[in-house]
């Protein structure tokens, strides 16, 4: 099982329901670490099932993907580890069939997400110039390994990166960045206009990317692109293809979660009568991306769709699902 900065689940609790809560508390995050966490969590369950009735089961793996998939809205790469560990399960006619397909799926997800992460950071990195000065948001394991990707290349590269509130995941990216080996300047979210002028190149990553090349990512993102766009600055998103959202082809719009306001605020710091909005996520319009880096290659914001469609051949099963 893959447990990237990961807690060992209870084991009071199934692994469903303790990976579900380990990501609804953020103990497990980052769009691609939770996709992998719910694909090995069916994996296990699947490994782990003891009945032998193939009704129940595939009754009890309905409810499986329905908590995994419950846990938190916003990430399209979960629900499409979901899909695709559980695509053959309607067909297999056993529970040795079912087992066998939910482990070969789930581990072959895995595999394949893990390796687009690293194919994605060889391409990110030849964007990357000697001498640039580079911008990151919040904690993506995928634009960090594009910028880890071009120091090891022997890139010279200044780094600012952003606090993130309110969960503050910079500071993660900042000792992620130090680890890689790049001269490092943590910044407050608000002071990202301040420095863009410096700037040569912003790497971001992705939550969910939309059909029409929408970018939803980390709360504050917007500003970044726009920051980068007054400024001439190139935006990238560092996206495996399993964060383009089939769901937004069928009409369906993308969920932006909102979070406990405990995040924001202690309590007793500010009136009870105040209003505390903590939306988690936020939207980057197409039109201020200058590239999506994909395991597939370099794209356009306006190529989503079609590769999105060649990736899926029949997406009339999508629109009627
Ligand atoms: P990787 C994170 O969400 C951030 O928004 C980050 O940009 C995105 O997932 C992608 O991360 P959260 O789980 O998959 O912190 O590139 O809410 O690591």
């Amino acid at each position: 099982m893959i447990y990237e900065r990961m807690t060992i689940p209870s084991p009071m609790k199934g692994i469903i329901e303790s990976t579900a809560e380990d990501i609804r508390s953020m103990k497990v995050r980052g769009a691609g670490r939770l996709a992998r966490a719910g694909a090995s969590a069916l994996v296990e369950y699947a490994t782990d099932y003891s009945g032998n009735d193939l009704g129940k089961m595939l009754s009890d793996i309905a409810s499986a993907e329905r908590t995994i998939l419950d846990s938190r809205p916003t990430a399209v790469s979960l629900w499409n580890a979901v899909r695709i560990t559980l695509r053959d399960v309607r067909d297999a006619g056993s529970v040795d069939a079912v087992r066998e397909s939910v482990i070969r799926n789930g581990n072959a997800f895995i595999e394949s997400s893990l390796k687009s992460v690293k194919t994605i950071s060889e391409i990110g990195a030849k964007r990357v110039a000697d001498g640039d000065t580079l911008l990151t948001h919040c904690n993506s394991s995928t634009a960090i390994g594009v910028i880890a990707e071009a120091i090891r290349q022997g890139k010279d590269v200044k780094v600012y990166a952003t606090e993130s509130r309110p969960w503050r995941q910079g500071l993660l990216s900042v000792r992620d960045l130090t680890d890689a080996g790049a001269d490092v300047t943590l910044i407050i979210d608000s002071a990202v206009r301040t420095v863009m002028k410096k700037v040569d190149r912003v790497f971001v990553g992705a939550d969910t990317v939309t059909a029409s090349g929408d970018l939803i990512n980390k709360v504050g993102t917007s500003q970044v692109a726009l920051c980068a766009n007054e400024a001439r600055t190139e935006f990238n998103v560092c996206a495996e293809t399993y964060k383009f959202s089939p769901r937004t082809i069928a009409g369906e719009p993308v969920i932006i979660e909102e979070r406990d306001p405990a995040e924001v605020v202690k309590p007793g710091e500010i009136p009870e009568t105040v209003k505390v909005f903590n939306p988690v996520f936020d939207v980057t319009p197409a039109k201020y991306i200058s590239n999506i880096i994909t395991e597939a290659g370099v794209i356009s914001p306006g190529s989503v769709y079609g590769l999105m469609v060649s990736q899926l051949g029949d997406v009339s099963q999508i629109i009627d699902n």
